[in-house]
């Protein structure tokens, strides 16, 4: 019986813009303040997770002991690095290929959402231009499980009305995958198929990505 896609469930960033660079420009800048360095390979660990599993993560890394208040204050500053880096962000910074996707599913009717660990997700997407695509925005700031915790993929699809197994998801994060796969969703993976192993298939980003694309591996695969 063939399969259809009802809905698309966007992670943020790395996906819908390449915010990653500055997550890590400002995680590196925090840790060389606490003495040590991060590097690209460590910070595919911080892909995806909230900013409270971030700091965590950071702190073990750099063999340090910080008090619950000094860990609130490390990622107050991150963030405020963080929001100065994405200052000048508008629509010109949406990732190639992703606004003319957009626009064919919403000429299609399929239900879209985002699913972000992100607290700025709402004001990135505010920036851009693009918060009217989509019937549901669920962020950092309204859940209480982090990626790789299905919650934000599973509360998406209930704000859409859609059951999981008709809901695809594009993800840049290993964490952020797992959790489409523990949410019982197809999973697309955008970056590298190395990393992202477990996606049921994986693209380099928008460009190469169309709806009849994805409808056709979707009602192709019969483990998804
Ligand atoms: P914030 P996503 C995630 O967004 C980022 O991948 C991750 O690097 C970041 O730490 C997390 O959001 C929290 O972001 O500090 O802005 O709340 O990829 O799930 O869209
Ligand atoms: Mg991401």
């Amino acid at each position: 019986m063939e399969r259809k896609i009802e809905a698309y469930i966007f992670d943020m960033d790395g996906v819908l813009v390449s915010t990653e660079k500055y997550h890590f420009a400002s995680w590196k800048r925090l840790a060389e303040t606490l003495g040590f360095s991060i590097d690209e390979e460590f910070n595919e660990q911080l892909k995806g997770v909230s900013r409270a599993v971030c700091i965590d993560l950071i702190v073990a890394h750099g063999n340090l002991q910080k008090s619950q208040e000094e860990k609130d204050m490390l990622a107050a500053q991150k963030n405020e690095w963080f929001l100065e880096y994405i200052s000048e962000i508008s629509q010109k910074d949406v990732l190639q290929g992703v606004l003319s996707f957009l626009q064919s599913a919403k000429q299609k009717n399929i239900k879209m959402a985002v699913g972000s660990a992100s607290k700025n997700a709402p004001l990135l997407l505010q920036k851009m231009g693009i918060t009217h695509f989509f019937d549901a925005i669920v962020d950092g700031n309204s859940i209480t499980n982090a990626k790789p915790n299905p919650e934000v993929f599973l509360k998406a699809a209930q704000n859409m009305n859609v059951s999981p197994q008709k809901c695809l998801v594009f993800e840049d994060a290993q964490s952020g995958v797992t959790a489409a796969k523990r949410a019982g969703m197809f999973c697309v993976g955008i970056g590298n198929s190395e990393i992202l192993s477990e996606a049921d298939v994986c693209f380099p980003g928008f460009a190469t990505i169309s709806i009849e694309k994805l409808e056709d591996i979707f009602s192709n695969n019969t483990c998804g």
